[in-house]
């Protein structure tokens, strides 16, 4: 109550860039203030982690980044993808009574049609370090909104979207403006240095499953037993504990409803 409103205070429409985090970056290479968001219609080269792509039909979807320059610690800088993921969770489950299951690092998953749990949103966090300093953060977030995934037979397996997961398209500027209000919200929570790690770990799908983690080169199994406050997994293999920073997760016992 009473706290400022930062992110959304500032937003940018495009109707086509190349990516919203690009842009963003460049705003906050020119000295830009945090909370602002870039936001498009069409991205022409849309991303994910390691250079892989994000693909979403122009004008259905909420596609952008948020410009933060955190008072944190290079370290607590980990916990911006789990707030995300949570503000994504919150709207949808607040707006549409459905419920969602987050998959670590950085997706949101919702039920599709059938009732399977697949990708609805992938979030892309990137940071600029001065010496051992944060200097910014460009939070970018991809949420499929209205389109059937079905016209994307590719993506089948792996993804679906909010209009699937409802039954019909939703009203896609409310459902931003709910968004950033989460957004806005969490991260004035973690600015005032709360926690956000047990409501993240609740709604964690892996959690006390087996699981496979691509990480770099080296491939691990083990049981998910937890996520720390530096936004590491941490992996049970016999009596060692491997903390995971970064990788590709695969539920092995495969609980149905989750991929
Ligand atoms: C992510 O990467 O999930 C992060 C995606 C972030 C996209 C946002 S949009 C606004 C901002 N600007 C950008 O340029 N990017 C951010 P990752 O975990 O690496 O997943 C990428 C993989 O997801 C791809 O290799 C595909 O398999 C799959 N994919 C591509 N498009 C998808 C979609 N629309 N929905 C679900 N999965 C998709």
């Amino acid at each position: 109550m009473g706290t400022e409103q930062i992110i959304g205070r500032n937003v940018l429409r495009y109707a086509q860039v190349d990516s919203t985090n690009t842009l963003a970056r460049e705003f906050a290479e020119r000295g830009e203030t945090e909370g602002l968001v870039v936001t498009a219609d069409e991205q022409t080269a849309g991303r994910g982690r390691l250079g892989r792509k994000w693909i979403v039909p122009p004008g259905t979807s909420l596609q952008f980044s948020v410009l933060l320059r955190p008072p944190f610690t290079l370290q607590h800088a980990a916990r911006l993808m789990p707030m995300a993921a949570l503000a994504v969770a919150h709207a949808l489950e607040n707006e549409y009574a459905i419920s969602t299951r987050l998959k670590w690092p950085n997706d949101v998953l919702v039920a599709d049609g059938q009732g399977i749990y697949r990708k609805v949103c992938g979030i892309l966090v990137e940071s600029s370090v001065q010496g051992d300093t944060l200097d910014y953060v460009i939070l970018g977030i991809g949420l499929n909104v209205n389109y059937t995934m079905a016209a994307y037979p590719e993506l089948v397996p792996l993804a679906t979207t909010v209009q699937d997961a409802v039954g019909h398209a939703v009203d896609r500027a409310r459902l931003e403006q709910v968004l950033f209000a989460e957004l806005d919200s969490l991260y004035g929570r973690l600015r005032r240095g709360e926690s956000l790690l047990e409501e993240y770990r609740a709604r964690l799908a892996m959690l006390g499953q087996r699981i496979r983690v691509q990480s770099q080169d080296k491939v691990m199994e083990g049981i998910a037993t937890d996520v720390d406050e530096d936004g590491a997994l941490i992996l049970m293999q016999e009596a060692s504990r491997i903390k995971v920073l970064a990788g590709e997760v695969t539920v092995l016992k495969e609980n149905k409803e989750v991929v």
